[in-house]
């Protein structure tokens, strides 16, 4: 058996990294976890010695070499069946790995206007109207899935799945920025913050002695 690791931004900034630590922590798997500071010294090399696309996360697993927080689900999806990282039911897997796409090409207005910074609360903020669209639209996606299978668990299609990782970044950006949700949206993205996994990232989050002066606005 190989040794599966994640090689990863700091955790404070990088939503992309969060993401594929969610889902790797959901297989219960023991991994190594290995963070490349961001804009810090060399670490556009560091990276680029792990995947040629430079980016972050990159999961190695013996040989293979899977990069991109999407691809990284896919892949542990098929190497952990027992994790259900995807709903076992064919129409609710179709719906997941649709929002799940949705997050990972689009709402280009939420991860400009409000980058993801865990450290910093940043309230009273004038949303842009594209901005606002877009968080209308997550909510009425997410008061919708949880109307729908509220029966099976707390997540967005009942049990964990890889959709409520693509969406946890966004929960935070809700809670930091300070944006006003309805009610059901609100009560969905605080029991996703309060998460086990999502504490356990947000407390090594705090402590990261590296800061991103760009996004530290
Ligand atoms: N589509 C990629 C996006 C990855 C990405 O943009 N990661 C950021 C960190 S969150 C990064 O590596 N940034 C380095 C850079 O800006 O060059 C994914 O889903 O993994």
């Amino acid at each position: 058996m190989t040794t599966l690791t994640l090689i990863i931004g700091n955790k404070n900034y990088s939503s992309w990294s969060l993401r594929a630590w969610l889902a790797l922590k959901a297989t219960r798997a023991p991994f190594t976890e290995h963070l490349i500071p961001l804009y810090d010294g060399d670490w556009m090399t560091a990276i680029r010695e792990h995947s040629p696309a430079g980016r972050v996360p990159v999961l190695e697993d013996g040989a293979i070499t899977v990069w991109d927080s999407l691809a990284i689900g896919e892949y542990l999806a098929e190497k952990f069946p027992a994790a259900k990282l995807w709903p076992e039911d064919a129409a609710a897997r179709a719906e997941a790995r649709a929002v799940s796409a949705e997050m990972h090409s689009g709402f280009t207005a939420i991860r400009n206007e409000l980058p993801m910074n865990l450290r910093k609360l940043i309230l009273g903020i004038e949303l842009r109207p594209d901005t606002q669209a877009e968080v209308a639209r997550i909510c009425s996606m997410w008061e919708g899935l949880r109307r729908r299978h509220a029966s099976k668990g707390p997540f967005l299609f009942g049990q964990f799945s890889i959709a409520d990782a693509m969406y946890m970044p966004v929960a935070t950006r809700f809670r930091t920025y300070g944006i006003k949700l309805p009610a059901a949206c609100q009560a969905y993205a605080d029991h996703a913050l309060a998460t086990p996994h999502m504490q356990e990232w947000q407390q090594a989050a705090s402590a990261e002695p590296y800061a991103i002066a760009a996004y530290n606005r």
